[in-house]
């Protein structure tokens, strides 16, 4: 079966086209945006040509389907709000290329996936949440971004073409390829990368009230800040993180806004975001009570009310030690000593699919370990080779 490298790597270069930042190959191709969209309905337009059944379902999921029992391939296309071209990107075309080539040689059925608000714009991996059953799509349809625009209201922009929900059982088991999007096999000189696992996530929106009121007037003990609780919230949340974490744990203020977020108002309200990010179950929701007792000593020392949002949950995923052994072989045979196993910091849908089906990762280096950033990047003979690798793996499962 014989994969056309320049056709996989034009069709990534032409979704690459969709949102392009103009920040070198970045993009801006949010969950639902026009873009997003408009990106949706190129590649399940390249599916078609492609000879696969294309179908949407209600959530925005994209399937290019082949036959009735097949491997699914494939990843996400929407991004970060300041986003690389290839997180996601990659693994949906290169599903895409496989799939296609598979085709033309008469070859084994695979489908390809492309999952929807993988980057969290409302919920955190939301596609494959509810494909997989991790969240009622009633559940979702409440997320709301951070312009509080509800999820419910813009899906509505594809229900033109959303059907049902597909069976999980159609397929045989899910492979995705992704960037690296950090630094290790950059360092390492490594070409292919097998996953072993991916972190599990919690991820909570908190909002804290104080008081608006003047900044020449208001003397400093008299004050309900929300700006100087959130500082404050940051700082323990340092402290008693860190005194649990192991070198892998990991936990970031992603979001914050400040309102009205002028320069003589003491602010009244601080709405921000907090997750973090373990390979281990207990200590993930041990952080989370320490984030509450956190939550309970700010509102107290500071005079301020603190409500916590509904904390998105993601567990750790372990891959599927059949496809894992394939990906291996396959990285052995065609990138002999330089690949390795490693684990996944960053999320993704396999690490939902895997909850219903077996399913395996494979990791291409990132140039200098940066991602989610318009300056992400891999060699162009990386993304082959992944390909190759990928490709040789599914025919072999
Ligand atoms: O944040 C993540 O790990 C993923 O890229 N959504
Ligand atoms: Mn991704
Ligand atoms: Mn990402």
């Amino acid at each position: 079966m014989t994969l056309n490298p320049d056709r996989f790597l034009e069709d990534l270069h032409r979704l690459g086209s969709f949102g392009a930042s103009g920040v070198g190959k970045g993009v801006v191709r949010p969950a639902f945006t026009a873009v997003d969209i408009a990106a949706r309905r190129w590649l399940a337009s390249r599916m078609e040509e492609a000879g696969l059944k294309t179908h949407f379902d209600p959530i925005g999921n994209l399937f290019g389907l082949n036959g009735e029992k097949s491997l699914l391939i494939g990843s996400h296309s929407d991004s970060q709000p300041e986003g690389g071209w290839l997180d996601g990107a990659l693994g949906v075309v290169a599903g895409l290329e496989i799939a296609r080539a598979s085709i033309e040689a008469g070859g084994p059925p695979i489908s390809v996936a492309n999952f929807q608000d993988e980057e969290g714009r409302f919920g955190v991996l939301t596609g494959s949440d509810v494909w997989t059953g991790s969240i009622s799509l009633a559940e979702a349809d409440m997320f709301t971004d951070t312009d509080g625009l509800a999820l419910g209201a813009v899906r509505a922009r594809m229900a033109g073409r959303a059907r049902e929900f597909l069976p999980h059982d159609m397929f045989t088991g899910f492979l995705e390829m992704h960037i690296e999007q950090g630094p290790g096999m950059d360092v390492s000189g490594d070409q292919i990368g097998v996953v072993s696992d991916i972190v599990g996530i919690r991820e909570v929106r908190i909002k804290i009230t104080g008081r608006q009121n003047h900044a020449g007037t208001t003397p400093m003990a008299l004050r309900q800040d929300a700006f100087q609780a959130l500082s404050n919230f940051n700082q323990r949340i340092n402290e008693r993180f860190s005194a649990v974490a192991t070198p892998a744990t990991v936990w970031t203020l992603g979001h914050a806004e400040i309102s009205p977020n002028a320069s003589s108002v003491i602010p009244g309200v601080a709405h921000f975001s907090l997750q973090w990010r373990d390979g281990d179950f207990a200590r993930l929701n041990y952080m989370e009570t320490i984030l509450r007792e956190v939550a309970e000593e700010v509102s107290r020392d500071q005079d301020v009310k603190i409500e916590l949002g509904k904390v998105g949950a993601i567990e750790p995923a372990a891959m599927d030690p059949r496809l894992k052994e394939a990906l291996r072989n396959a990285a052995e045979e065609l990138a002999p000593g330089k690949w390795l196993d490693l684990p996944s910091g960053a999320l993704h849908d396999a690490a939902n699919v895997s909850r219903v089906m077996p399913a395996a990762m494979l990791f291409v280096p990132s140039i200098g370990g940066i991602s989610h950033a318009f300056d992400e990047d891999t060699k162009e003979a990386d993304l082959v080779k992944g390909l190759e690798v990928l490709n040789r793996a599914a025919l072999s499962v």
